[in-house]
């Protein structure tokens, strides 16, 4: 088995974190995004989308998609579950982990790939409205998550999850790329990235 991967990468990271959460140790392999690795026939063979990251099984086979290369983990091992452990958690977590990747994760990606000309190699032809749409977008999206961690440790309740993992490195990207920054108001999303932050998943 083998994580095609690449260090500075948001999906990437998702199940380096989710992995270490488990305390489970896959070989990688770096794909530079930046090279253009990931466009190559060699590559484009094992996933025609060309997105990183890319599981390759044993059996020579090949899965993409962050959360369903997690949900096989998770299905190798279950314990920890990072995806709830009866109907009501596995029905929050799925929202939370909707809501963190279309709302949070992707309006900060976009605003990075519309503005940043570090991200030109991946998105050639930039949008500066449409950047600017999606970190209003970003923004708003943390004010809301903000208010529903007013009352609870984590995005779907007492459990830390997918949905966390999630939505802290889709701030990562926001912070690291320097294309939007958590308002220093949003209280209790700091608290909860600092809260996060402190788990030795965070450096994966
Ligand atoms: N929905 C996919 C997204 C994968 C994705 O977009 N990965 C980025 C790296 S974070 C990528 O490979 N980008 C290459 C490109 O845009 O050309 C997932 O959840 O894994």
């Amino acid at each position: 088995m083998k994580l095609y991967n690449f260090a500075n990468a948001t999906n990437p990271r998702r199940v380096r974190m989710f992995l270490a959460e488990k305390g489970i140790e896959v070989p990688m392999v770096t794909v530079d995004l930046m090279k253009g690795e990931h466009r190559t026939a060699e590559f484009l063979a094992r996933d025609p989308a060309g997105r990183l990251p890319l599981l390759e099984l044993d059996d020579g086979s090949f899965l993409s998609e962050s959360v369903a290369i997690c949900r096989y983990f998770d299905a190798i091992q279950p314990e920890p579950p990072l995806f709830g452990r009866n109907g009501r958690e596995i029905a929050e977590i799925e929202m939370w982990q909707r809501r963190a990747e279309l709302e949070l994760y992707l309006p900060i990606s976009n605003a990075f790939r519309h503005s940043s000309p570090a991200a030109k190699a991946l998105q050639p032809v930039q949008v500066a409205e449409w950047a600017a749409l999606c970190r209003e977008r970003a923004a708003e999206c943390m004010g809301w998550i903000d208010a529903r961690l007013a009352d609870r440790d984590y995005l779907a309740g007492e459990m830390f999850s997918i949905a966390d993992i999630t939505a802290f490195c889709a701030l990562g990207l926001g912070t690291n790329t320097r294309t939007i920054e958590v308002a220093s108001d949003l209280e209790n999303l700091q608290r909860w990235r600092q809260i996060v932050g402190e788990r030795p998943s965070a450096t994966a």
